[in-house]
């Protein structure tokens, strides 16, 4: 199959799992365009049948926007002319979805057919897309899409509370490559961080308010009262500042690291006994399963999609959104008792691996092929 991608080149969830599935398919056999305004972060080796082609907006004086979305639909467009795509997937549907219904449109124009298939990732659903200023179009292109997948039964049921979905939505939960958490050495960044055999707690994401990182370091720092500890943070973001004031308040700075957007977080997950991830809410929570691979139990909130990947008492420990007592009460438990720890390590690797890359592409492959006899036109027609 030929396939055009569509996704956010960041560090985000939605541009790695976007990045990664374009990845696999491409060593599958299939031809796969990326369409993305920069190189992907995890677009990181070479595969012959791989194509990265940049969306390219030219500022103009004029604007005090650039129509980003335009340039996107008239690059999907001229990708599909001349690359003969079979059919494009979308990763998150602002304004992804969209722009895909307006080349899909142009295309059909031209007496070219081409699907879309569109993955809702979480913000683009729970947070960014309910606002009135984004809904109607939305609604619609989700309505429009040839196929729509969520990456939780959590997205899905959010997405049919807050938009007038009329259409089928496919769960395909998030998948990892186990092979990139296995066998880092540990011993440059234990040594670095943690000399004393301090345990490790680990926080990664894009520090965004949704994130709750400030509950992080409150967890931690209760948790520094009664075990030698140190927090390691990866990523970076708007509520960075804040946290780091909130280190200082608390007088924990020099047990505390900011490591930044690392490439290959993987060498500090194998470092980690515990992820905190005590997020206001999250569609699936990618890092989570990250830790999970790297076997590292999660302490985690109990919100949106995360129930469905952390199995209270046996992956890790969930707690109340916000609930700091809880959450340090739960990461001491875990620290204080070896059994338990190897335990849940082994526990956390396992449910991980039943997110494992084999068991989740081929069923975008399915959806693909679905997608594709589904819109063929009608030859009798
Ligand atoms: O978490 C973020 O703010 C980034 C966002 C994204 O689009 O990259 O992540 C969302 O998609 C990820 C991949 O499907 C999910 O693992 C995250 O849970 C989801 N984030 C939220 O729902 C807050």
């Amino acid at each position: 199959m030929r396939i055009g991608i569509v996704c956010y080149p960041t560090f985000g969830g939605s541009g790695v799992v976007a990045t990664e599935l374009g990845k696999e398919l491409a060593l599958e056999g299939h031809d796969v365009h990326f369409i993305t305004y920069d190189l992907p972060v995890r677009f990181d080796h070479f595969i012959s049948n791989l194509h990265y082609h940049e969306v390219v907006v030219n500022d103009y004086p004029l604007f005090d926007y650039q129509p980003y979305e335009l340039v996107l639909a008239s690059r999907m467009v001229d990708v599909v002319k001349h690359e003969q795509l079979d059919l494009l997937h979308v990763h998150y549907a602002i304004p992804h979805a969209s722009a895909a219904y307006m080349a899909r449109e142009i295309l059909r124009s031209q007496g070219i057919n081409i699907p879309f298939i569109t993955t809702l990732h979480g913000t683009d659903i729970t947070l960014v897309g309910k606002d009135a200023s984004f809904e109607p179009v939305i609604t619609f292109a989700i309505n429009q899409s040839n196929a729509v997948t969520a990456v939780s039964e959590s997205l899905k049921e959010d997405t049919y509370q807050h938009f007038n979905v009329n259409r089928e939505i496919e769960v395909i939960p998030n998948f990892i490559d186990l092979s990139r958490y296995e066998g880092c050495s540990t011993e440059g960044v234990t040594k670095a961080f943690a000399p004393n055999g301090e345990r490790i707690l680990f926080h990664a994401s894009n520090f965004r308010p949704v994130k709750r990182v400030e509950d992080a370091i409150r967890v931690f720092s209760k948790v520094r009262e009664e075990i030698p500890c140190k927090m390691l943070f990866a990523g970076d973001g708007p509520d960075r500042p804040k946290i780091e004031a909130l280190c200082r308040q608390l007088g924990t700075c020099k047990d505390v690291h900011f490591l930044g957007k690392l490439k290959h977080i993987e060498e500090v997950y194998s470092v980690a006994d515990a992820f905190i991830l005590p997020s206001e809410t999250e569609s699936f929570g990618l890092a989570a399963l990250e830790a999970m691979a790297s076997h590292v139990p999660v302490i985690s909130s109990n919100t949106g999609g995360i129930p469905e990947i952390n199995i209270h008492g046996e992956t890790g420990f969930m707690s109340n959104v916000g609930d700091i007592d809880d959450m340090t009460a739960n990461t001491l438990k875990l620290l204080k008792d070896d059994e338990l720890m190897a335990k849940m390590r082994q526990r956390a690797y396992l449910r991980a691996k039943e997110f494992s890359k084999d068991s989740i592409i081929p069923m975008y492959e399915r959806l693909y092929e679905r997608t594709l006899a589904d819109s063929k036109p009608n030859q009798n027609a």
